[in-house]
């Protein structure tokens, strides 16, 4: 994370999910926009840098329930309503297979990098 990261540190309603289940607040730009549209994940996969920010956008009319439990970045952002935004961080090298709870179907691999 960068100096200018960490000095925008404020608290907003941006979540961070850690692996044990902490939940922080920090401000900052998503590296990643990812929409939920249509029961897919839109514009699939991608990769980002160790340390980015994720967003995840409900672009559905229904409710989706995003998680990981990839080691050392599984997060579980809960019942997310439509229109509704969550932000994940992700901390470790490798890939991330992300998936809904209520639409198995639903799958992105996440590549992070350094
Ligand atoms: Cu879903």
């Amino acid at each position: 994370m960068s100096v200018s990261k960490l000095l925008g540190v404020t608290l907003s309603g941006v979540a961070l999910l850690a692996g044990l289940g902490i939940t922080l607040a920090i401000a900052a730009d998503p590296a990643a926009i990812v929409s939920q549209e249509g029961r897919k994940f839109t514009p699939g996969d991608i990769t980002v840098k160790k340390g980015d920010m994720v967003r995840f956008v409900n672009d559905d009319f229904y409710g989706h329930n995003v998680y990981s439990e990839t080691e050392g970045n599984g997060f579980d952002i809960g019942l997310q309503a439509p229109g509704e935004t969550r932000d994940v961080v992700l901390e470790k090298l490798g890939i991330v297979d992300v998936h809904c709870r209520i639409h198995p179907r639903m799958r992105l691999k996440i590549t992070v990098t350094e």
